[in-house]
């Protein structure tokens, strides 16, 4: 009897395990590594081209390189080279640093090398030994692991490797991922399932995932990452976590990754039963000096810590009257000796202060400018309120010319549609990156301030804020991977082109197909400022829902503090709609550069992007357009329809293209995309529309519903809280 049902539910059985391979194999799980069988004809010239593999490890970093070439070329033109400790007549690939290939190290090819610091790389077409050859050469192996990923994304796409002639540094040190993972695995503001850390499960089991992880982030040079959330549980640094983020530290180190936490700051108190963690007491010093050493023990390259402190009700120095740069130093002196770091978040407003929010990190942190420690990095979020579809750059970038500042970004989707909506934020970052900050006269961007090059300082770093889970495609959305790898990109060279690496992106990932690439690069341009004029166009901000921040809540008033409500942001009323960050408002303006403020200040030159960000204007305001800014701003919200609308018409022809699962996730996701769109639309159009009092303009169509049935409804257990 057993046996007969074995044997029927055999079939289903084999069933399900092909399906299951399948589906992990199509779910995008891979990565942009994902190394599918290029043209026959690539793959004729590069066998020929790379018959031979001339690579001498030296350590679990460059072996890791070196599998990952062979796994590449096996995936990517069928062919494993052989490999020779001889350079060959021609056909070779020679891969390795001036230590690992002494006997070539005199050839010019190596000149390179001086150039590229210690975690750059080179890939050359050269004469070595007198023989034509392929190199991929640096310094160390970390170096060589960054350049065999750099020299598979150009066989992915492609690229005549003939003539290759590249060498790369980073111009960011620190290039760190922020997960905001709680230690019970639920993600802050997480879309793409739970945390990858299994803290249940570790250090006794390592899961696979890790390693993959470790693999992802160093194929675009990420080489750090804060394990736990900004809104940390002092836990994380008692014995039992130290020893989990060690075996996470283990995986990661052949990567090139090192492993950071977030610290709470009143950890003495709740760990160590001290009375107050006042960062002048000898008692907390000495406390933290412990805790510290206790950390290199488990983890001997430990990165250092990430502190949001007096901030959303965390803990900080400010409760025992001293300042953010007390707070940061004495975590900084007690790191120093091990080499560690303090990342100090500068996302703080005051629990009280009715002051513009726009305007308090500038206000807290501007005085304490050149008050940091060595070790000390303040952090800094793009814009100055929260990580909005659209908001300027920070008004501290080039204002503390005297201390390290770095950038955090976000790359999960928080108020960006989370992970159902399709929206590229290479833009987005890049925007940030190359804006004009004047702090040194023209050419002062934001990129040149963190990378160090217009104030010299010694650690520059940029963070972002992870979108992975344990989804199966690791972000939710197959293009949220998109996401991770424009911030890996973008911190390794910030002013990288946004629109070259979603190209690069789609390549690696869907495979090397011009069609398709063609299509697909302008809708995920496109999608960043779609997602703007659906949402919150002409400069809007915080319109979100109510705490979880799902979909629109313009209406959202009367809450415990006015600055987390969006009447607070819009200041909507029948006279006109902006915040006023002029002088006559709130004067934030005046935080920036004089030639930062003359692009903004006057509302008839202001770029229309930022229009209400920093004005308050009437309804019938003209436009540069001729338009009336009421009608203005109903074209933004349906233009940003309209876009999603093509989106959706732009992959359906992708149709055969893409593996089939893949296929109708997007689909159906952006079928998801374009109905909340219309929602955010809709309810932001009838809303204002009760203050503006005009009519949407003709052919533009009518909201379905009422505003009320918008205002009224509920989303029970949204993801991220
Ligand atoms: C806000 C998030 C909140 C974070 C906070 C932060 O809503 O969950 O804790 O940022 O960055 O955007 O600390």
């Amino acid at each position: 009897m057993k046996i007969r049902i074995i044997s029927h539910c055999l079939p289903l059985l084999c069933a399900l395990i092909l399906g299951i391979g399948q589906s992990r194999g199509q779910s995008g799980y891979h990565l942009w590594l994902d190394y599918k069988p290029l043209r026959d004809e690539l793959s004729v010239s590069y066998k020929t081209q790379l018959a031979a593999l001339l690579f001498p490890t030296t350590d679990g970093t460059d072996s890791i390189a070196k599998q990952e070439l062979l796994d590449a070329f096996n995936g990517l033109f069928g062919q494993v080279p052989e490999q020779v400790d001889a350079i060959r007549q021609q056909g070779t690939l020679v891969v390795g640093t001036p230590s690992s290939l002494p006997a070539m190290a005199q050839e010019t090819v190596f000149s390179h090398v001086a150039q590229m610091g210690p975690e750059g790389y080179g890939i050359y077409t050269a004469t070595i030994q007198g023989k034509p050859a392929t190199a991929i050469l640096a310094n160390t192996s970390k170096g060589v692991l960054y350049g065999a990923y750099a020299f598979i994304r150009l066989l992915q796409r492609g690229a005549d490797i003939a003539k290759v002639d590249i060498t790369s540094r980073p111009k960011v040190n620190l290039r760190l991922l922020n997960h905001w993972d709680n230690l019970d695995r639920t993600v802050e503001r997480g879309y793409a399932g739970f945390s990858l850390w299994d803290w249940h499960r570790l250090p006794g089991y390592r899961d696979p995932r890790y390693t993959d992880y470790a693999r992802a982030n160093a194929s675009i040079g990420i080489n750090g990452t804060v394990l736990n959330n900004v809104n940390a549980n002092a836990l994380v640094l008692t014995p039992a976590y130290l020893e989990k983020a060690a075996a996470l530290a283990d995986v990661f180190r052949p990567y090139g990754i090192k492993v950071y936490l977030s610290a709470r700051f009143s950890a003495p108190m709740e760990l160590g039963g001290l009375p107050n963690a006042d960062p002048l007491d000898p008692n907390v010093k000495q406390w933290w000096k412990e805790k510290v050493a206790e950390i290199y023990r488990y983890i001997p390259d430990f990165g250092g810590f990430l502190v949001k402190a007096n901030s959303e009700g965390q803990p900080g120095p400010q409760n025992h009257g001293r300042s953010h740069a007390d707070g940061a130093n004495l975590l900084a002196d007690a790191l120093k000796p091990h080499g560690g770091v303090v990342m100090w978040r500068a996302f703080v407003y005051e629990d009280t202060e009715p002051e513009d929010r726009a305007k308090q990190a500038y206000n807290e942190f501007v005085p304490l400018d050149g008050l940091f420690h060595d070790n000390v990095i303040v952090q800094v979020k793009n814009g100055p309120i929260d990580f909005q579809p659209r908001e300027p750059f920070h008004p501290l970038f080039g204002a503390m010319p005297k201390s390290q500042l770095m950038m955090e970004f976000q790359i999960t989707q928080e108020y960006l549609g989370f992970a159902t909506h399709l929206v590229y934020l290479g833009t987005l970052f890049s925007e940030t990156l190359r804006a004009d900050t004047y702090c040194n006269g023209p050419n002062s961007s934001v990129a040149r301030v963190i990378d160090g090059s217009l104030t010299g300082q010694p650690v520059t770093a940029i963070a972002g804020v992870a979108n992975t889970g344990t989804a199966i495609n690791w972000t939710g959305h197959p293009f949220a991977q998109a996401n991770w790898y424009a911030f890996g990109r973008l911190a390794w060279d910030p002013d990288a082109d946004a629109g070259d690496i979603a190209d690069d992106w789609l390549r690696c990932t869907f495979g090397n197909d011009g069609p398709l690439v063609h299509a697909l690069l302008p809708m995920m341009m496109q999608s960043r400022e779609a997602a703007v004029n659906y949402m919150t166009p002409l400069g809007l901000h915080h319109l979100m829902g109510w705490d979880h921040h799902y979909g629109p809540g313009p209406w959202i008033s009367g809450k415990p503090r006015a600055d987390w409500t969006s009447v607070y942001y819009h200041k909507a009323s029948k006279d006109g709609i902006g915040f006023d960050r002029t002088a006559s408002g709130s004067d934030a303006l005046s935080q920036y550069f004089p030639e930062v403020r003359a692009l903004f200040e006057n509302p008839q030159e202001c770029p229309e992007e930022y229009l209400l960000w920093f004005h308050h204007l009437p309804w019938d305001f003209q436009m540069r357009s001729g338009e009336t800014l009421w009608e203005a701003l109903c074209r933004r919200y349906y233009d940003g329809v309209a876009t999603v609308g093509r989106m959706q018409a732009t992959w359906e022809g992708q149709k055969g293209r893409v593996n089939e699962a893949v296929f109708n996730e997007v689909r159906d996701l952006l079928a998801i995309q374009y109905q909340e769109a219309v929602r955010w639309r809709d309810a932001c159009v009838l809303y204002f529309q009760q203050f503006s009092g005009m009519p949407i303009p003709d052919g533009l169509g009518h909201p379905e519903h009422p505003l009320e049935y918008y205002e009224k409804m509920e989303f029970h257990f949204v993801p991220g809280i």
